[in-house]
């Protein structure tokens, strides 16, 4: 309890939006100081931020200690409970690239805000009950989902999908087990047998709802961490030419020449909205490739292909002896 006091009480900034240059970046802050630093770093006409209405934009300048303008920007203003973190928070809305929202960000730290942990603003939201932890998991997940479906199941678990199924089936437990609490005080003879076929029942029920929301974990890991999939094969089979087919662009280099990928490729293809991980590989040799069933020498595609996968790539491998992993 001490700890979370600590980290709540003082007030974080960071860049939100990706690095690299674009039109705007966003930098975030949040925290009991957000209205004292934003009124310490803006220049605008109108109030100072902090008597502004929340959810509302001003126009004006974020300036350094001396009064000098760093950058022309929008600031949206958000007051607590009613923010992301339930937290008084700022977004300062200036011009993209890196030195600029660099210097914008410096600027609302030495105003007195830290700079934040990677992840640390959906913690506030979490350690406020502003969301539980399947719903910060998507947040993650949202953000990296590779396609459509993945970012589908994502905002359905964000959504509270998954809390809601679990909440369900803890209901149910607590409720057979008040009523198994209940049947204590009867003598086992006298017990009605309608009521304990009930109870079954029931218990079956939420047994049943585990096992079905278990199931759907494995689906879940695989949109989220995608498939990978190694092409292996002898050298000038044409597996980088199946590799560029299925991705429909020339990522790797095709020759007539064995041995022309030198280096693994790996490139993201989706499938039915299911993030493949194809990696082209440099030829097996000969030397390796003596396995007993590896004489046919064409394409071939492993689903699990890691070196801590290995192990079950030797029982989901139709062709190529394990040791083969090391020239991959
Ligand atoms: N005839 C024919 N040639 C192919 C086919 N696929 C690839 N090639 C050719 O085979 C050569 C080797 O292809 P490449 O994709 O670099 O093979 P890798 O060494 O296995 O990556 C190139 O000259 C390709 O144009 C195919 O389906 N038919
Ligand atoms: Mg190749």
């Amino acid at each position: 309890m001490q700890e979370r006091r600590d980290i709540l009480n003082d007030t974080i900034a960071a860049i939100s939006t990706a690095a690299g240059e674009g039109g705007i970046s966003v930098i975030r802050i949040s925290g009991p100081d957000t209205y004292r630093i934003a009124d310490d770093i803006f220049a605008g006409s109108g109030p100072p931020p902090s008597r502004r209405e929340p959810f509302t934009f001003a126009y004006g300048h974020v300036t350094d200690v001396g009064g000098r303008m760093i950058d022309e920007v929008l600031m949206l203003f958000m007051r607590a409970p009613r923010s992301y973190t339930r937290e008084d928070m700022v977004e300062i809305h200036g011009h993209g690239g890196g030195i600029q929202s660099r210097q914008l960000l410096r600027r609302v730290l030495e105003a007195g805000a830290r700079s934040a942990e990677p992840g640390e603003f959906t913690r506030r939201a979490f350690l406020h009950g502003r969301i539980d932890l399947t719903q910060a998991e998507a947040v993650l997940d949202l953000i990296r989902a590779r396609s459509d479906r993945a970012a589908g199941a994502a905002i359905d678990q964000l959504g509270g999908f998954i809390t809601k199924r679990v909440t369900n089936i803890y209901d149910n437990a607590m409720s057979v087990a008040g009523d198994l609490e209940a049947t204590m005080d009867f003598p086992e003879d006298e017990l009605p047998e309608a009521v304990m076929a009930d109870i079954r029942q029931r218990l079956d029920g939420v047994d049943r709802d585990m096992a079905e929301l278990l199931s759907t974990w494995g689906e879940g890991r695989v949109l989220r961490e995608g498939v990978l999939a190694v092409i292996a094969g002898k050298p000038n089979v044409g597996k980088s030419t199946l590799l560029n087919a299925l991705l429909g662009s020339e990522r790797a280099i095709v020759s007539d020449v064995p041995g022309t990928t030198r280096d693994h490729i790996e490139e993201v293809w989706i499938l039915d909205g299911i993030p493949i991980r194809l990696v082209d590989t440099a030829g097996l040799s000969r030397k390796v490739f003596a396995g007993p069933a590896s004489g046919s020498g064409e394409p071939t595609c492993f689903c699990t292909w890691s070196r801590r996968q290995r192990e079950s790539m030797t029982k989901t491998s139709k062709t190529l002896p394990p040791s083969t992993s090391r020239n991959v």
